[in-house]
């Protein structure tokens, strides 16, 4: 997301880096370039035209002080970075718990935006740190919708209240009556309340909604949406805010190829905050939002504290402990330790979107390396070292020829990417013993990917190949 918008914004800020001193009409320009480039990024016409104003605005009450800076650009960057955040951020209200009873949560927005799995989402986010959430099947209107809503439960291990099947239950505001009075009885601490959505802005359904918010004086009433939904994003979001009020955005399918213009229009629109990110149909695929993370990377700076708090997440500290007690003790990277890496790497989840979090991923060479990055890499190169006995990881120079043929038949993979991935692992090994000795300058907590083509750890210097078309051939083999 907001890739195409990160890469105008780096164009536009690298024109007036190329300047000395700016001038208005420096400032003019790039306001208007912004304005372009949000729409571009489908944010709303009028929400982009009133955000160049604001930048305009305030780079222009800057423009002594910019003139004479030493760095005007990263002045004006500084401008458009505090717009972003204050926009993503909303009225900046935090999540309200209720200080006695359930806390109640409800969740709006049209058909097909994501209510349904967000619930899920959100259920699980609370009861890990926890809660004792309750969900609730509030959506009537289809058939399936109730039973949509029990297997989100199971998968995020969280009871689910639904009116009995055949029981002429058909009232979803009496049934969130119900479920209010059963998770006081059943001391549940939070009632998550999925509803019916259409696939317009429709009256009846907004009454609906305002009715079962009326029975249930909800804490949070999380606007979801779809972020792929362009233009309609801000007038949708009105409608949900004058028709239920929202105290927050729930944004959903950032996975997919959004231009994420509908972040920053309902932000706006609402003048609420984006709170949570949904990146996938998994019950796991949740983030919480973080304005100040996104406006770093729409500005290129990328997402280190993420990057940081996904390597935490999956490399336990008893592991980073013991790779780093092994690094700096000489003892040699083996392919046993690489595994556990390659384990813990994709716990961290896709290698493109986490590369994707460094700074300047998203212009330029390194984005065209991003985008021919096959994460099935990853998978290949472990179901090859899987095969391997304790041994052969722990000292790759006994592979002879019989014990790689072995190794490529146990994980269906041919001999030359066995080959490819010892010569690879060799040099990556080498380039190891450098690093300790000091050579050679190192990316610190990156893990090495030897068995990746693309962004790694580089071997010292490329061969030159060799004129000689069969030792050629032989180089190309390992
Ligand atoms: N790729 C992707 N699909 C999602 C995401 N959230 C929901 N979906 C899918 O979008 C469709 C509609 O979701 P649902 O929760 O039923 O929406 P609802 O009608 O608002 O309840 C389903 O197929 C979901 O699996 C997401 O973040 N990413
Ligand atoms: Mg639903």
């Amino acid at each position: 997301m907001f890739e195409a918008l990160t890469e105008r914004f780096s164009t536009a800020l690298k024109s007036l880096r190329s300047k000395g001193r700016l001038t208005s009409a420096d400032i003019d320009e790039i306001a208007s370039e912004i304005e372009d480039a949000l729409i571009a990024a489908d944010v709303a016409v009028e929400v982009a035209r009133e955000f160049s104003v604001r930048i305009k605005e305030n780079a222009t009450a800057l423009l002594d002080e910019v003139a004479t800076s030493t760095n005007p650009a990263q002045r004006v960057q500084e401008v458009i970075n505090q717009e972003l955040i204050a926009t993503l951020s909303g009225d900046g209200s935090r999540f309200s718990f209720a200080k006695r009873g359930p806390t109640v949560v409800l969740l709006a927005g049209l058909q097909g935006a994501g209510k349904t799995s967000f619930a899920g989402k959100l259920a699980r986010h609370f009861k890990s740190s926890g809660n004792t959430p309750l969900l609730v099947a509030c959506d009537l209107q289809r058939p399936n919708a109730v039973n949509q809503l029990q297997i989100v439960g199971e998968q995020a291990g969280v009871p689910v209240f639904a009116p009995e099947p055949g029981n002429g239950v058909g009232d979803p505001v009496a049934v969130a009556r119900k479920a209010l009075e059963f998770a006081n009885a059943k001391v549940h601490n939070m009632v998550i309340i999925d509803t019916a959505g259409r696939l317009g802005v429709d009256s009846e359904m907004m009454a609906q909604a305002a009715a079962i918010r009326d029975v249930t004086s909800p804490n949070e009433i999380l606007f979801v949406i779809d972020a792929m939904t362009g233009q309609d994003a801000a007038r949708t979001a009105r409608s949900f805010q004058e028709g239920v009020g929202i105290t927050a955005v729930a944004l959903t399918k950032l996975d997919g190829d959004a231009r994420g213009g509908a972040a920053l229009s309902v932000a706006r629109v609402t003048g609420k905050p984006i709170r949570y990110a949904s990146t996938g149909e998994k019950v796991t695929d949740f983030d919480l939002f973080h304005p100040d993370r996104m406006a770093s990377r729409i500005l290129g700076s990328g997402d280190i504290a993420t990057l940081a708090e996904s390597a935490k997440r999956a490399f336990d500290s008893e592991t980073a402990k013991r790779l780093e007690d092994k690094f700096s003790s000489g003892d040699d990277f083996t392919l046993a330790d690489f595994l556990e890496q390659l384990k813990a790497m994709r716990k961290m989840g896709s290698m493109s979107k986490l590369l994707g979090m460094l700074p300047g991923a998203q212009t330029g060479a390194m984005k065209k390396q991003l985008e021919s990055l096959d994460d099935n890499e990853l998978i290949r190169t472990q179901s090859i070292i899987d095969s391997m006995t304790p041994k052969e990881r722990e000292d790759v120079k006994i592979l002879n020829g019989s014990r790689r043929a072995r190794i490529a038949r146990g994980s269906g993979r041919s001999v030359k990417e066995v080959n490819d991935l010892v010569d690879r692992f060799t040099a990556a090994q080498k380039v190891m013993k450098q690093m300790r000795s000091g050579s050679t300058p190192q990316v610190p907590g990156l893990p090495v990917i030897p068995g990746s083509t693309r962004p790694k750890v580089q071997p010292t210097k490329k061969k030159s190949r060799s004129g000689n078309p069969a030792k050629r051939a032989l180089e190309d083999r390992g």
